[in-house]
């Protein structure tokens, strides 16, 4: 039976009821650090079945209790790992994990310079050792698809403390890999290569903002932005940048990819907001990917109570 592979039967995504029951059943008898490690098992379960063929190394770290409950059950890895947006790969986004299943980038290091105290390469093992944990996140890509995945990563925070943040530095940029050989993508000019990506320091700064080096439990596949990604959980998708290998504190304003490319469409901030349509569609509610029905947008992708106070009039 063949079918789009992000359209599939309730029973077959995440057992909701059991994940549900479980963590009722944890609460009750004030188990929360159990029920992290109760549904991070359950996640990498369903990894395994995901990408069965070619299993990435596992990444532990224990579920942080705040962030263990996203409002919404995990996206099953079949989906979200199987539909992505990787344009240095391929705008078809049920194909970009079979265009990037062999990308890598080794060796690999995070370039960190601009405004900061100590310039230089960081490896993912220094990046880790800062403090690796796992975090259930919302995600909502600017198409009003959205998805709920279990991130493995260290506060972005904690890197720009440890490089030190010179005084003057007011925003951070990113720019992703550039590699024509392995991404087919760049091999064509209708984009500007590399992708480039931007945060306001106090954005970069905020502890909701992660630097991820895993999914489900295991490193990151190819096509979720191996071996290294920001996360920015308020934000449309785009201003989470895959497959970063340079990052640099400025004091002036660093452009940004789809923000250059259609203005009028991309806004530099781009905090979800239901309000404000896309200029050719809503984005007053979702498709969550593997459940049926649309869900309502949340004003910050449902993180306005940690992250609104960035953006108060002052
Ligand atoms: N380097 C790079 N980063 C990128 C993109 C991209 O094309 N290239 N696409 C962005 C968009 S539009 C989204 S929605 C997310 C998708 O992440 P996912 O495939 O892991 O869901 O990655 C973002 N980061
Ligand atoms: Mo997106």
């Amino acid at each position: 039976m063949s079918r789009k592979p992000w359209i599939v039967p309730d029973r077959e995504i995440t057992d909701e009821s059991v994940y549900l029951n479980r963590r009722r059943f944890m609460k009750a008898v004030g188990l929360g650090g159990l029920a992290a490690g109760g549904m991070a098992a359950l996640g990498r379960g369903v990894f395994e079945r995901a990408l069965a063929e070619e299993p990435l190394p596992a990444l532990k770290a224990a579920r942080n209790p705040a962030f263990a409950d996203a409002g919404r059950p995990l996206t099953d890895p079949d989906l979200a790992l199987k539909y992505n947006n990787f344009y240095e790969f391929t705008t078809v986004k049920e194909d970009v994990w079979k265009v990037a299943k062999d990308f890598a980038l080794d060796p690999y290091g995070l370039e960190v310079k601009g405004l900061v105290e100590k310039p230089g390469t960081l490896t993912l093992e220094q990046i880790e050792a800062l403090g690796l944990e796992e975090r259930v996140y919302r995600f909502r890509c600017v198409e009003a698809w959205a998805m709920t995945v279990p991130w493995t990563g260290v506060p972005l925070k904690a890197v720009l403390e440890k490089v030190g943040v010179k005084a003057e530095a007011n925003y951070v940029w990113f720019h992703s890999f550039l590699d024509k050989k392995q991404a087919p993508g760049q091999r064509s000019d209708t984009y500007t290569w590399p992708y480039y990506e931007a945060l306001r320091l106090d954005e970069a700064m905020h502890p909701l903002t992660l630097v991820v080096t895993g999914v489900y439990g295991r490193r990151l596949p190819p096509q979720s932005g191996a071996p290294l990604r920001i996360i920015v959980p308020w934000k449309y998708g785009y201003k989470s940048p895959k497959s970063v290998v340079s990052m640099e504190l400025m004091a002036e304003q660093p452009p940004t990819f789809w923000n250059d490319e259609v203005p009028a469409e991309y806004s530099w901030l781009s905090n979800v907001d239901p309000k404000v349509p896309h200029p050719r569609w809503s984005q007053a509610s979702e498709r969550v990917l593997g459940l049926d029905e649309e869900r309502a947008t949340l004003p910050f992708n449902g993180y306005g109570d940690q992250v609104a106070k960035l953006y108060a009039p002052k």
